[in-house]
């Protein structure tokens, strides 16, 4: 099973995301994520045994982040699969702490594929054939987070679909 690690917005924050995903589908069209589905990727582990996937949800639910509060204040987009996203200009102490420590802890459960490099962000569309974002609206969100979420993915005809395996205590 293709699993990853994410935290998922407040309802409120959901929503909010959901209608720059609109504003932003209208302009640069491509695939709109559906608000239901909407994350920040901490890690991604790729496929992952039933054992294994066990490991982690008690790994998780033994987990007890401090939270934070990362500010959203930018578009962006990854030309490869047409990516739109949004995210922070600047990088986020917290987030970038986190991310640290939990492939710290992945890797000690024997997880690989540790990415060079973090850069926390939203992707609100796929496959977008227009990715210039200079003409959509300021962001300027808060995302006060805690809890991290396990999530397995699954590919659908018509794109991906997530389901919650374990959270975070
Ligand atoms: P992204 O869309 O936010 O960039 C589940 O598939 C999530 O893991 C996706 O939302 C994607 O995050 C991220 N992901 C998918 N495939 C990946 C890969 N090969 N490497 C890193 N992250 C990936």
């Amino acid at each position: 099973m293709r699993l990853f690690l994410a935290l998922e917005p407040p309802p409120e924050l959901r929503a909010r995301l959901g209608a720059l995903a609109d504003i932003a589908r209208a302009r640069c069209g491509g695939r709109r994520v559906s608000d239901a589905s909407l994350h920040l990727t901490l890690a991604f582990l790729g496929e992952v045994e039933a054992a294994q996937a066990e490991a982690l949800v008690a790994w998780l639910q033994g987990e007890t982040p401090a939270g934070g509060e990362w500010h959203l204040d930018c578009w962006g987009a990854f030309r490869r699969p047409g990516i739109v996203w949004v995210g922070g200009r600047t990088p986020d102490p917290a987030l970038t702490a986190l991310q640290a420590r939990l492939w710290d802890g992945l890797e000690r459960l024997g997880h690989g594929g540790r990415p060079s490099r973090f850069m926390p962000h939203v992707t609100l569309l796929r496959r977008s054939r227009h990715l210039s974002t200079e003409a959509l609206p300021p962001v300027e969100l808060a995302w006060r987070w805690r809890r991290l979420t396990l999530l397995r993915s699954f590919t659908l005809d018509d794109g991906p679909r997530y389901e919650v395996l374990a959270r975070s205590a």
